[in-house]
């Protein structure tokens, strides 16, 4: 807490602006504090985990790059500010961020007033708002040439490269395993072969300005309705696939037992998911390739099973990437995505007509 004062201090000269600071929100990586001031304005304060992000200034220029571009479409567009807000950086003593002896990153950012975050999806208007909201945002980044971001965050979804660590990782490794960590293994074997499946078809998948993390928590919606008012979590913008934040977005939406809920009872939920495509298509316009639509369910698929095996290698690694509030917690999240992508897989057969009804039903098509 010394370091978040110590931080949030080189963004107020007078130093006394400061009412409070207190820790904030459910990321899984960064360091995220709500900082009151005297006046009664709120901000938020965040640190860079310097252990993901290698290259935080060049995560700050990807920030700055789209927050702007994305201001300049939503008012070209004409759609209202208060129904797609951005947040913005506020200037310190040494530019927009701020970096402390240790090396690492701090910033300061608006705080969205009158919304919440939501754990998890319930409702089909929820399900809804949140693909027409990502609709927009690829909509409107669709137009920002994606050679001018970084790659922060290199191979950040090339699912074979998460694999090659787990199997590098899991060679070091001697002991009995117990049987969840038998579970695991035998759910990343069975599941290998579809680890190229957008590798492969690349060249003709839509390739943009992602945002990378389109999880539930990283929409804030009105406080009081089912509106989506913001999209936050902007480290991760990057050049990607479209489907990687379709996929990234439906496993986490359709997901009502949520990342954290208990495995054995994770199932997808095949109605939330036909919601977020209504609010998705009409939304992001036509950004998708005829060869995109098909791998939608693929996506949603190697998603889960990339998140997977990402929270199974970091357990087996010490948890040295997500955080942890308790042992076994990586563990535990592992086995909650392996168990949703095997009801993504039972439920494929419904899923494909979801699509093709939604896509039906769409004008202009
Ligand atoms: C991490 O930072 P946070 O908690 O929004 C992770 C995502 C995962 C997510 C799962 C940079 O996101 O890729 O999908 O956890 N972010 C990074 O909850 O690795
Ligand atoms: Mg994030």
């Amino acid at each position: 807490m010394k370091a978040a004062l110590r931080a949030a201090s080189t963004f107020f000269p007078a130093g006394h602006d400061i009412a409070r600071i207190q820790p904030f929100g459910t990321g899984n990586i960064n360091d995220t504090f709500l900082v009151t001031l005297h006046s009664g304005d709120r901000r938020i304060l965040q640190r860079l985990n310097p252990a993901v992000f290698p290259d935080p200034v060049r995560v700050m220029d990807n920030i700055r790059l789209v927050t702007e571009h994305l201001r300049q479409e939503r008012d070209r567009n004409g759609i209202a500010p208060e129904r797609f807000r951005i947040v913005s950086l506020f200037p310190g003593r040494t530019g927009d961020f701020y970096r402390a002896a240790d090396g690492s990153v701090w910033r300061l950012m608006t705080f969205i007033a009158d919304s919440r975050t939501c754990r998890v999806i319930r409702r089909e208007k929820q399900a809804e708002e949140l693909g027409r909201t990502l609709g927009t945002f690829h909509r409107l980044a669709g137009t920002l040439d994606p050679g001018r971001l970084a790659e922060t965050l290199p191979g950040f979804h090339l699912t074979r490269r998460y694999l090659q660590q787990y199997d590098r990782i899991s060679a070091s490794q001697d002991g009995k395993d117990g049987p969840e960590i038998a579970c695991c293994r035998a759910a990343i074997d069975q599941r290998r072969a579809m680890v190229t499946v957008l590798e492969e078809a690349r060249g003709q998948l839509r390739h943009q300005v992602i945002h990378g993390d389109p999880k539930v928590t990283n929409f804030l919606f009105d406080r009081h309705g089912d509106r989506v008012v913001s999209l936050i979590d902007l480290d991760t913008v990057m050049p990607g696939l479209l489907l990687h934040d379709i996929g990234d977005a439906l496993r986490s939406c359709c997901n009502p037992g949520g990342e954290t809920g208990r495995s054995g009872q994770t199932v997808f939920a095949p109605e939330l998911f036909r919601s977020w495509l209504r609010g998705y298509f009409p939304a992001a316009g036509f950004l998708l390739t005829d060869e995109d639509r098909t791998r939608i369910i693929a996506a949603v698929l190697l998603m889960t099973f990339e998140l997977g095996l990402r929270f199974f290698t970091d357990h087996l690694d010490g948890n040295r990437y997500f955080k942890i509030r308790f042992q076994g917690q990586n563990l535990q999240r592992a086995l909650v995505q392996f168990d949703l992508a095997k009801s993504i897989e039972q439920q494929a057969a419904t899923l494909e007509s979801i699509i093709n009804d939604t896509a039906a039903a769409e004008p202009g098509r």
